[in-house]
């Protein structure tokens, strides 16, 4: 009987603990980029964090995330950072019939960051490209926060 009730504990405990420990970001939530992502349609889904690589100068990745039907989140920020030294990459973020909903284009292997408004179950999608340079090993890593 004292075994079960330990048990018990042990489960209420880590359903406590979970929901905090998923809310952290760590290595386990880095989802790498599916290629071919060159187009919206096959946009990998990037709920928390992703990495990736522009790896030729052709190369176009989208990203997406689906707002979560109960949210009551007014705005969401695409971060792109970890631009390779020397390369210049940009982000352009859109919503779901592939209007632009904002961009960032700084210069050389500055960060990037756009801030958009959401609605709640929409899907919105993040665009990295190259302006100058690319590489095949250096990953950018692209953030998805409320
Ligand atoms: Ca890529
Ligand atoms: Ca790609």
């Amino acid at each position: 009987m004292k075994k079960f009730a330990i048990l018990l504990t042990a489960l209420s405990l880590s359903a406590l603990i979970a929901p905090t420990a998923s809310a952290q970001v760590g290595t386990m939530d880095i989802k790498m980029e599916i290629e071919n992502n060159n187009s919206m349609t096959y946009a990998t889904k990037c709920p928390f964090k992703c990495i990736g690589t522009i790896s030729t100068i052709d190369d176009v990745d989208w990203y997406s995330v689906q707002i979560g039907s109960l949210s009551t989140a007014t705005s969401f920020t695409f971060t792109l950072t970890d631009v390779p030294t020397g390369k210049d990459y940009d982000l352009f973020v859109y919503n779901e019939t592939g209007q632009l909903l904002g961009k960032s284009t700084n210069m050389g292997s500055a960060s990037e960051m756009v801030t958009f408004p959401i609605t709640a179950g929409k899907s919105y999608y993040a665009k990295v490209f190259s302006v100058s340079g690319y590489s095949t090993s250096a990953f950018y890593m692209l953030s998805a926060d409320f």
